[in-house]
C-alpha cells in the first residue's frame, strides 16, 4: 500500500510540535521527527535471510549471560563459575573478561554468547555498523544485524551487505531517519510546500511554478567514505524534470530543471545526481515511482564524513516537486 501525500503541507505532521516553524524563514532547519514511537518499521522493511534473535545489548547492564556458549543448559550454574572467576580475576589481576556476562571496564557490553548479529559482538563492544561486525568476524554473512550507530544504547535492526564490494555495509531504510534511530534535518535552500508524510518520507513541491531546493542531512557518527542504493525509488509530485547535473549544494536547481543529487553534507556539491547517473532522459508522469537510475554503483567520498545528504531541487512553471526517498535502502561505508 502506498501512503498518498497529504493534501497539506504540514497535515501529515500536525501532531508534532515543531511542525509549523519552517514557514518562517528560509534557513530554517527541521528536524525529522519520531514517528513510529514503538519503533516498527514500515512495510517495506525486508525480511531478509540472518533473521536476527532479537537479543539485545541490555546484558550490558551487567544481567548473566545466556549460556550458549557452553553446554547452555545450566545457567545458573555457569552464571555462578563464571562470577567466580570474576570476582577472582578482578581481585587478583583487575583484568577486564570479556564473555563472562559482566559489564567491566573496556566494555560497551557483555552477552556471554557468541553471537554477533544481536547488537553485541564477541568483543563484547556495541557494533556502531555493519565494517565493526565484520572486521570482527570475517565470515559475517549478509542479513539482519543489530547496530547502535550514534551510541543511543538501544541497538535496532539494519541489512549488512557483507559480500557485496568487500563487504560491511550498512543499509538503513527511510523510516529509520524518524524513528529515532539516525537523526535528520530538512532544511529549506529555496522554500516550498513541504513536509514529511505519515511513513516518514520528506517531500517538497509549489503547485503553481516557482523554485524550491531542499536538502536533507542523515547522521551517521560512525563515519562512511563510499556509498550505494539498492531497490531506491524516488516519487514524482505531478511531472518533475531532474535533468540538471547538480555541482553545487547551494544551487539544487537552474530554470527549466531540476535535481536530486546525493553526497557528503560537509562537501562543496555531491558525488551522484540523477541526470549525470543517467536519469537525464527519464521523465516523471503525475504521481510516478521511478528507481534511481545507478542501483547498486558505489559512489566514492572525497573524504571520509559523518552525514550523508540528499537534496531536490526544482525550477520551473509547472505544479512540480518531489519525494527524493520513497523507498528502499542506503548502505554506508
Ligand atoms: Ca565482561
Ligand atoms: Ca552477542
Amino acid at each position: 500500500m502506498i501512503p498518498r501525500r497529504p493534501e497539506h503541507a504540514w497535515s501529515a505532521i500536525s501532531t508534532f510540535s515543531l511542525a509549523a516553524c519552517c514557514w518562517c524563514t528560509s534557513a530554517c532547519v527541521q528536524a525529522n521527527p519520531a514517528f513510529l514511537a514503538d519503533g516498527s518499521l514500515s512495510d517495506t522493511e525486508e525480511s531478509g535471510e540472518g533473521e536476527s534473535e532479537g537479543a539485545d545489548a541490555s546484558g550490558a547492564e551487567g544481567e548473566s549471560g545466556s549460556g550458549e556458549q557452553g553446554s547452555g543448559s545450566e545457567t545458573t550454574e555457569a552464571s555462578e563459575t563464571t562470577e567466580a572467576i570474576e570476582t577472582s580475576a578482578t581481585a587478583d589481576t583487575g583484568e577486564m573478561i570479556c564473555g563472562d556476562g559482566q559489564l567491566d571496564p573496556g566494555e560497551t557490553c557483555d552477552d556471554g554468547n557468541a553471537e554477533n548479529d544481536d547488537g553485541c559482538m564477541t568483543n563484547c563492544l556495541v557494533p556502531e555498523s555493519c565494517a565493526e561486525i565484520l572486521a570482527v568476524d570475517a565470515e559475517a554473512a549478509s542479513g539482519a544485524y543489530l547496530v547502535d550507530p550514534q551510541g543511543s544504547g538501544e541497538p535496532w535492526e539494519v541489512h549488512c551487505a557483507m559480500d557485496f564490494k568487500g563487504g560491511g555495509w550498512t543499509g538503513f531504510l527511510v523510516q529509520d531517519t524518524c524513528n529515532g534511530h539516525l537523526s535528520s534535518t530538512v532544511e529549506a535552500i529555496w522554500e516550498a510546500t513541504s513536509g514529511i508524510d505519515d511513513a516518514c518520507r520528506p517531500y517538497a513541491e509549489y503547485a503553481e511554478g516557482g523554485s524550491l531546493g531542499y536538502v536533507w542531512d542523515i547522521e551517521f557518527p560512525p563515519g562512511f567514505s563510499a556509498f550505494f542504493l539498492s531497490d531506491y525509488e524516488v516519487k514524482a509530485i505531478a511531472t518533475p524534470e531532474l535533468s540538471y547535473i547538480q555541482l553545487l549544494w547551494s544551487v539544487p536547481a537552474i530554470f527549466p530543471n531540476g535535481a536530486l543529487s546525493f553526497g557528503d553534507a560537509h562537501a562543496e556539491g555531491p558525488v551522484a545526481n540523477w541526470a549525470a547517473n543517467g536519469g537525464a532522459l527519464e521523465t516523471f508522469g503525475e504521481d510516478e515511482i521511478k528507481p534511481y537510475p545507478a542501483q547498486e554503483t558505489v559512489f566514492e567520498l572525497s573524504e571520509p564524513s559523518d552525514t550523508l545528504r540528499i537534496a531536490w531541487g526544482e525550477y520551473g512553471q509547472m505544479h512540480e516537486g518531489l519525494y527524493p526517498w520513497w523507498s528502499g535502502r542506503i548502505y554506508l561505508r
